[in-house]
């Protein structure tokens, strides 16, 4: 290892300082409580819906497998922190189980061991000198909350609101970046247009909204608790991180429809809080009313926000963070199609056709083709719309299906991501973090364990759960090191121990 970094700094001095990443950029790596953690049982930990949802339809997970054990990293963390440090990350993003943490989901009653479990976790990643970032709802829900409607009960803005401040309270002095909610879109629509993340229930167009809705709100409460009871003395950051994919126009003829289908694909959970009118995106708005009118509906399916609750939720930011994996191609539906890729919901609700380009790989994921360009003509798509915020990307990474350490492709898209993060500085995006998703392969929401995005291998088939770093691990650590891609190919021939 010393014999390789000394080999790596070499080269940095004789390549010079052409692709440095600004000083300050910070690199991380995500996971989330319900894909790592197992234990889902232990102590007072009570479900979540995604307990519920995988016990009870184990046929709708790819491979009928669950979270029950995971990457066990409820007990390995301490493994897990080394492993982070090794790579020389700059910060760890990790989810805090709400119903490990509050086993009711209410706050009258707080876990002792979800609690230690919390603390020790980010103590330890401290004492490496690794800052934790922190999501308060990465899709685990206490299922009696789901029990009362979840996320379309307007009720959970204030059960959300306590959950947060308990959380401020008891880590909010060493944590100092939090994320909200981790990808509404995924939240609202993969469980309730498609019914296919938990709670499962398909009411499209009708549950999705009422969800969108709340969830805006409830991130809003959030935001505004830490604003004012925290911020004075803490002075930290608040966000909530969205799925964006890059909806790149057909053809010259399908610019509009492109930019119809960006409205919905950022603005759904943008514009409320970025824009200074606030509210849904006016183009997308307008849609959806007119067509809940041709529909017979006495109303917009899309709730209204009434002008308090716009200016509840609006200017609830401290940056903006993005999760980006891939794009579609835009073009107008027609007659007789159906919307084609996902998020093939929210297509089909503006008439929108999805589709890929031929020259973008697959991915071992259905929806997953890969574009690097796509990445950076969305950030500046996003600093044209939502202004000169700090901007920082929340995931990103790759997904294979095998368990090869020597994982090229993996490398492959990590480097040219990058390089598009470098263009998009250039074009005067304040782009400040990147994060890779994700460290260690872990359970893959209904793809089980057949899709692999870590940096580090997971056997699931060991109880250990023995992880194993792969080059691709190798790859980010030198990035991470020489804080420029300087030097990638040094790595991309690196054939030494791992
Ligand atoms: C993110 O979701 C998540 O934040 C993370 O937990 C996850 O592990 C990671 O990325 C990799 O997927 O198969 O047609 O039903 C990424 C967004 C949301 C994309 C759900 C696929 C389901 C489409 N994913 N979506 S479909």
């Amino acid at each position: 290892m010393i014999k390789y970094i000394g080999f790596v700094c070499v080269l940095v001095v004789l390549a010079g300082a052409e692709r440095r990443f600004p000083d300050g950029f910070k690199f991380g790596a995500a996971t989330a409580a319900y894909q790592v953690e197992g234990a889902w049982n232990v102590s007072d930990k009570t479900p979540s819906i995604w307990d519920t949802y995988v016990h009870e339809k184990p046929h709708v997970i790819a491979d009928g497998s669950n979270g029950d054990v995971a990457c066990n990293s409820y007990y390995k963390w301490r493994e897990d922190i080394e492993l982070a440090a090794e790579l020389g990350l700059h910060y760890y993003r990790l989810s805090i189980s709400w119903p490990r943490l509050l086993p009711n989901g209410f706050t009258n009653i707080i876990s002792e061991d979800g609690m230690r479990f919390y603390n020790d976790l980010i103590d330890g990643l401290l004492e490496k000198g690794i800052e934790p970032v922190v999501t308060l709802y990465h899709w685990d829900l206490p299922q009696n909350l789901q029990d009362l409607g979840g996320w379309t009960n307007p009720l959970i803005v204030g059960w959300f609101k306590d959950y947060a401040r308990i959380v401020y309270t008891l880590f909010g002095d060493r944590v100092k970046t939090w994320i909200t909610i981790n990808e509404a879109i995924a939240v609202c629509e993969v469980a309730y247009t498609m019914g296919a993340f938990a709670p499962g229930i398909s009411s499209p167009g009708i549950g999705s909204y009422l969800c969108g809705k709340n969830i805006l709100m409830a991130h809003a409460a959030a935001w505004r608790v830490y604003d004012e009871e925290f911020k004075p003395k803490y002075h930290g950051k608040v966000s909530l991180t969205n799925l964006v994919f890059w909806m790149e126009p057909y053809s010259e003829e399908f610019i509009e429809e492109a930019e119809l289908a960006m409205q919905y694909a950022a603005g759904f959970y943008s514009h409320a809080i970025y824009t200074k009118e606030g509210g849904w995106p006016p183009t997308f708005e307008k849609y959806i009313a007119e067509k809940s009118k041709r529909e017979g509906y006495p109303r917009s399916r899309l709730p209204a926000f009434t002008e308090e609750e716009k200016k509840f939720v609006k200017g609830t930011h401290d940056f903006y963070a993005v999760n980006y994996y891939s794009s579609r191609l835009a073009r107008s539906l027609q007659p007789g199609e159906t919307a084609g890729l996902w998020p093939f919901f929210g297509a089909g609700e503006i008439d929108v056709f999805l589709d890929v380009h031929p020259d973008w790989p697959q991915a071992d994921n259905s929806w997953f083709f890969v574009n690097p360009p796509g990445l950076r003509k969305l950030l500046v798509w996003l600093k044209k719309n939502y202004g000169d915020l700090e901007y920082m990307i929340m995931e990103n990474g790759y997904s294979t299906s095998d368990r090869d350490l020597n994982d090229s492709k993996r490398i492959q898209y990590y480097q040219d991501h990058l390089e598009q993060v470098l263009l998009a500085i250039q074009d005067g995006v304040n782009v400040t973090r990147y994060t890779a998703w994700t460290l260690l392969d872990n359970f893959e929401w209904t793809d089980g364990y057949t899709s692999k995005f870590g940096l580090i291998d997971v056997d699931f088939n060991d109880p250990s759960r023995k992880r194993t770093l792969r080059k691709s691990a190798w790859f980010y650590a030198n990035i991470i090191e020489t804080h420029s891609l300087d030097d990638i190919n040094t790595i991309n021939s690196f054939n030494g121990e791992y």
